[in-house]
């Protein structure tokens, strides 16, 4: 982990460069489609999204946890045929980025990131501190 300095434009640049957010979704999303058929399943969604979504929430039970997944799912597979294809998945992580940078605001934040994460992401994207040049 580390702790970098972030603000609301950094996001929502990364998100806006669609080739660079597109590369960073589809590995995600290749990462949580264990068995490879192109789309995830509630299954799939429970076993490696939780990783790092049940970090951000305070539930205590299992019961809580699957109703999480659930509404999680459903705000996923926006046609609601029971699979996210990864239109659903980028247009969904996409929304999320954008709420993420709006409340940020244009004050940078100092946050603590796990290596693997979008902020992360956008955060290398930006360049290191400092080499703004290129
Ligand atoms: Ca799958
Ligand atoms: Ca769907």
């Amino acid at each position: 982990m580390s702790v970098v300095f972030v603000d609301g434009p950094v996001i929502t640049k990364f998100v806006n460069d669609s080739g660079a957010f597109t590369e960073f979704v589809d590995e995600h999303f290749n990462k949580l489609d264990a068995d490879g058929d192109g789309v995830l399943s509630l299954d799939e969604l429970q076993k490696r999204f939780g990783r790092f979504s049940s970090r951000g929430f305070e539930l205590q039970s299992q019961e809580e946890i699957g109703n999480l997944y659930n509404v999680l799912f459903e705000k996923f597979d926006a046609d609601q045929n029971g699979t996210i294809d990864r239109e659903e998945f980028r247009s969904l992580m996409k929304e999320i980025m954008v709420a993420k940078a709006r409340g940020i605001g244009n004050s940078p934040v100092s946050i603590i990131l796990q290596e693997d994460s979008l902020l992360m992401r956008a955060v290398q994207h930006k360049g290191p501190v400092g080499d703004d040049k290129n």
